[in-house]
């Protein structure tokens, strides 16, 4: 009896320290304390749900998030095991919520698959948790346990009785305060896109988003699983030929490619290992990408539509106007880091080069006609990429020769050391004027662009670099672009893009964005890019002038100033153009003021989808993104 008392206690030590671990290392097992930690929360317990999804024992999984920012899993899986560990003496249950890394070790055979931050689920989250309970059902009866921050508040105890078939976990948790300090909250559509990229990653499956705060409610359900996403993603594209959907399972690696071509230019193809957006691609990706030049080459010549005289066409040129999804659910994958989503299994390669290879040439072979036309264009593709590269040889070689040769509309700076200097690029010329006016005219240069400056989905790269206010901005810049980069030659360390807070500006940002990142990413990679955030409002109240840059801001200042019996005026600037030059420097352009976002790549990749759609021919769905997404434009940086 004494001997349990004290192998309870050590075994209690051991889970207190375990816990402890993750609340002072939190991101060693969320990434972070941040915004992005916090959705990570969610993440973990939903990864769990759809493991048992991917198991074949669970079709329904719902999110709710509560008033007070507590949040509901919901599964109806086989729920958590509740049998006694017969070493620990506890439930299992307690087990896999204080213990990290408990997640594979119950129900034999079942591997996690879907692929959080070092799969630790559960626990970490409980472990960060101002509280956390679990309800199970199970064996026909339902058990609870109650935790506050990690800790078991009372053995798990049944609650309650159901009919044996009714199982499923439910986990609710309310994140620390104390760890997670931002005043920023869980965003609804954050959270919808991911559950919209399981749901369709994940067949079958009902993910259901519910957030009490703003009664929003959204279910995702795909019948077709990838290939609806690859439909989704070419709703507003013109395709080629039906989605081509290929799957097998090779040494218990689950495959599965959903692919269609469009009369786009750009490619589309994303890539999911274990439910995870690998935004870094990786080696499915790689193997996807080696198939379809092989395959598309081989039948090519097999056709004889490549003559013995005639190159390979170039992974380039099979992947011009490709919307594509690779899917993988591996036992044990294997991520490049904890931040970086890339998969770096070598077998899997191997594996989706030789089902994809397969896979598309008998499709080929099955479809002459699409193939023709896939063909068609690869040629078509290859030819305007020799054309753009001549025509980019002749701009390089001329803008060597020119190099002196700025453009005239640039305001340049005094300052030759592109360590101090800033570039703004600026919407409209009566912005421009302003900014001209207001700025440092020792370091900061103001290059205005007239109007959109073009649509660089339509318009293809030799087209571009004739654009009138692309070449401004190249010239200005002194890097040359794509294959012909050089951050040495770049003659500003900031380039900062300065729009207006409303739709036009909203737009323009994101094909500048678009094109910084098709065609001169290292500017992004290397922290070269930045959003300037001018105000929304200025209010005057008795002597005192504010600007604030957020709605937020504006409820809260005027709440305050109203409190104490005082009176304001609000003036709402609509475009930079409203401002005077000596407000557009104090708010927007004064280094000691001002605040610059940081453009990263995620935001860039983000702007390069959104921009697909922006430029797409059906005009309907570009109104309404638009219009939903035009009051977003603050929170880039998230
Ligand atoms: C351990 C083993 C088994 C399932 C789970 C954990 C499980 C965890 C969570 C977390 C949220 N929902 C969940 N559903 C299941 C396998 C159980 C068995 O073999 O019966």
């Amino acid at each position: 009896m004494a001997k349990q008392a004290v192998s309870y206690n050590a075994n209690d030590i051991q889970v207190l320290e375990g816990l402890e671990a993750v609340r002072r290392r939190p991101g060693m097992y969320v990434g972070g304390t941040d915004i992005k930690a916090l959705h990570h929360l969610i993440y973990e317990v939903v990864d769990n749900s759809i493991d048992e999804a991917l198991a074949g024992e669970c079709d329904n999984i719902s999110v709710v998030i509560d008033k007070d920012e507590s949040v509901t899993i919901t599964d109806n899986g086989r729920g958590i095991p509740v049998d006694i560990h017969p070493e620990k003496k506890v439930s299992a249950l307690e087990v896999v919520m204080t213990t990290l890394h408990a997640g594979g070790k119950f129900g034999g055979g079942s591997y996690k698959v879907s692929g959080g931050l070092h799969g630790v689920g559960s626990s970490a989250v409980n472990a960060l948790s101002e509280w956390c309970e679990v309800k199970v059902y199970r064996n026909g009866k339902i058990y609870h346990q109650r935790y506050e921050k990690g800790i078991p508040q009372a053995p798990v105890k049944v609650i309650g009785s159901v009919p044996k078939t009714q199982t499923g976990t439910v986990t609710s948790f309310r994140y620390d305060p104390t760890i997670f300090k931002g005043d920023e909250t869980y965003k609804f559509e954050t959270l919808a896109q991911r559950f919209r990229e399981m749901a369709f990653v994940t067949r079958a499956v009902t993910l259901k988003l519910v957030d009490e705060r703003e009664d929003k409610e959204i279910s995702f359900h795909f019948e077709g699983g990838i290939s609806s996403f690859v439909k989704y993603l070419n709703r507003n594209r013109d395709t080629l030929h039906d989605v081509v959907y290929i799957e097998k399972e090779i040494e218990d690696i689950g495959i599965e490619v959903a692919l269609q071509y469009t009369d786009a230019y750009s490619e589309s193809v994303y890539a999911f290992a274990n439910t995870i957006n690998t935004i870094d691609g990786g080696t499915h990706l790689t193997g996807l990408r080696m198939a379809l030049t092989r395959s598309i080459n081989d039948y090519a010549r097999k056709n004889s539509i490549l003559k013995d005289s005639d190159p390979n066409f170039s992974g380039d040129d099979t992947r011009e106007g490709l919307t594509g999804i690779v899917s993988i659910k591996h036992p044990d994958p294997q991520f490049e880091s904890q931040t970086k989503v890339k998969l770096m299994n070598a077998e899997v390669q191997t594996y989706v080069q030789q089902v994809v290879s397969e896979g598309f040439f008998s499709f080929m072979e099955q479809n002459s006609s699409t193939a023709r036309k896939i063909i068609q264009k690869c040629l078509t593709s290859a030819r305007a990429r020799a054309a753009a590269r001549k025509a980019r040889d002749l701009v390089i070689r001329k803008s060597a020769l020119e190099s002196m040769t700025l453009p005239g509309k640039l305001a340049d700076c005094s300052e030759r050391d592109p360590q101090k200097t800033e570039l703004y690029i600026v919407e409209g010329d009566s912005a421009g004027g302003s900014a001209k006016q207001g700025r440092d005219r020792h370091f900061q240069a103001i290059l205005p662009l007239r109007g959109k400056i073009l649509n660089t989905e339509r318009a293809r790269l030799d087209k571009i670099l004739n654009n009138r206010e692309v070449k401004s901005l190249i010239s200005a810049l002194g890097t040359g672009i794509g294959e012909g980069f050089d951050l040495s030659g770049l003659r500003y360390g900031r380039i900062v893009i300065m729009t207006d807070a409303d739709v036009d500006g909203s737009h323009i940002r994101t094909l500048l964005l678009t094109f910084f990142f098709r065609y001169m990413q290292p500017l992004i990679d290397e922290g070269h890019l930045y959003i300037a955030q001018p105000p929304l409002y200025l209010i005057t109240h008795g002597r005192e002038k504010d600007y604030v840059y957020t709605e937020e801001e504006r409820e809260k200042l005027i709440k305050e100033i109203t409190k104490n019996g005082g009176r304001f005026s609000l003036q709402r600037y609509k475009g930079l153009g409203e401002m005077n030059p000596d407000q557009l420097w104090e708010t927007t352009m004064n280094p000691e003021n001002r605040t610059l976002l940081v453009v990263n790549i995620e935001d860039a990749a983000e702007a390069d989808r959104t921009f697909d759609m922006l430029m797409g021919s059906k005009v309907p769905p570009r109104r309404r993104f638009i219009q939903t997404h035009a009051k977003e434009v603050r929170n880039l940086d998230v």
